[in-house]
């Protein structure tokens, strides 16, 4: 069986590399995923992901991050956790247990501290610079607060024919304490079938969420399409009815691969992602607005 690894924004890139290093050697989706979301945590110049996240409207680190096993349908998601080095490795965790597998703010913090996961202050000295930059520019140019945000998901697919899906995000910069997005809620930001494939999803979470978007996409590749046509019906329609019945659509792109190693993309703003399968070496896209 093949297999294969997408993820979002150019930040995916090296995590992703890692992730197909394992993925080569017959690892299992779900370790390919934890790998690679975790290099993108710990790397201090991503401003939109764990350490080097940037801060909420009270300057502290809040972060959002899921993991979902397509095999077994096993979900574990955290919101609003802070001060731990890898929230991904949380959750994965935490999709193991049956009950208490989705877990918010400081119970999610504690579950953590309490089993041995690396405790670690996630403010740099740059972000809070720019914390503090925004904070006064906002002040000065009566700007909204709402500025600069990304996820990164990924979605792998094994040799054995698993698809696992996981996000990492400290959500949207000046977000108010306790406000999370689509990141670490099943079907919004993130889904997972192991007869079907996955999706993930980047941007604002407040609206991706109004289209239960990454469970509509791989629904509809279980109708037969592949993760391109799977990303165009789900997306562009529902950024055109948001528009409609809203009167606006935030920033979203949606990422997609099927259990043939295929993948499709979707957005409405320019955006970056990166593709490994088993033919072809990791590399670095571009997608525009229905490209
Ligand atoms: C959120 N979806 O918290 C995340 C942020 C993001 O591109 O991905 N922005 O809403």
């Amino acid at each position: 069986m093949t297999y294969a690894m997408i993820g979002t924004w150019r930040m995916a890139y090296e995590g992703l590399c890692k992730g197909m290093d394992l993925l080569k050697t017959n690892g299992k989706s779900s370790d390919a995923v934890e790998e690679a979301i975790k290099e993108v945590e710990n790397y201090p110049f991503f401003k939109s992901v764990g350490y080097g996240g940037l801060p909420n409207a009270n300057g502290l680190v809040e972060m959002d991050s899921a993991f979902m096993n397509g095999d077994t349908f096993e979900v574990g998601a955290v919101m609003g956790i802070s001060d731990i080095k890898n929230p991904i490795s949380v959750a994965k965790r935490l999709s193991h247990e049956h009950f208490n597998s989705v877990m918010v703010g400081t119970g999610a913090t504690q579950y953590a501290s309490q089993n041995g996961f690396e405790r670690k202050n996630m403010l740099t000295d740059r972000a809070k610079k720019i914390w503090e930059k925004r904070k006064r520019e906002i002040a000065e140019k009566n700007l909204s607060p709402y500025d600069g945000h990304d996820t990164v998901g990924m979605v792998s697919l094994d040799q054995n024919g698993s698809v696992s899906v996981g996000t990492s995000t400290s959500g949207l910069f000046m977000k108010k304490p306790g406000r999370t997005g689509d990141s670490a809620l099943v079907g919004d930001g993130f889904y997972a079938d192991s007869e079907i494939g996955g999706a993930a999803a980047t941007g604002l979470g407040e609206d991706i969420m109004k289209g239960c978007l990454c469970y509509e996409i791989v629904r509809l590749m279980g109708t037969g399409l592949n993760p391109q046509e799977a990303c165009d019906q789900a997306v562009y329609p529902f950024v055109e009815k948001l528009k409609k019945r809203y009167g606006k659509a935030g920033e979203f792109s949606l990422v997609a691969l099927n259990k043939e190693g295929q993948w499709g993309v979707a957005t409405n703003v320019e955006f970056t992602f990166a593709v490994g399968t088993e033919t072809k070496e990791p590399k670095i896209y571009i997608a525009y607005p229905e490209d």
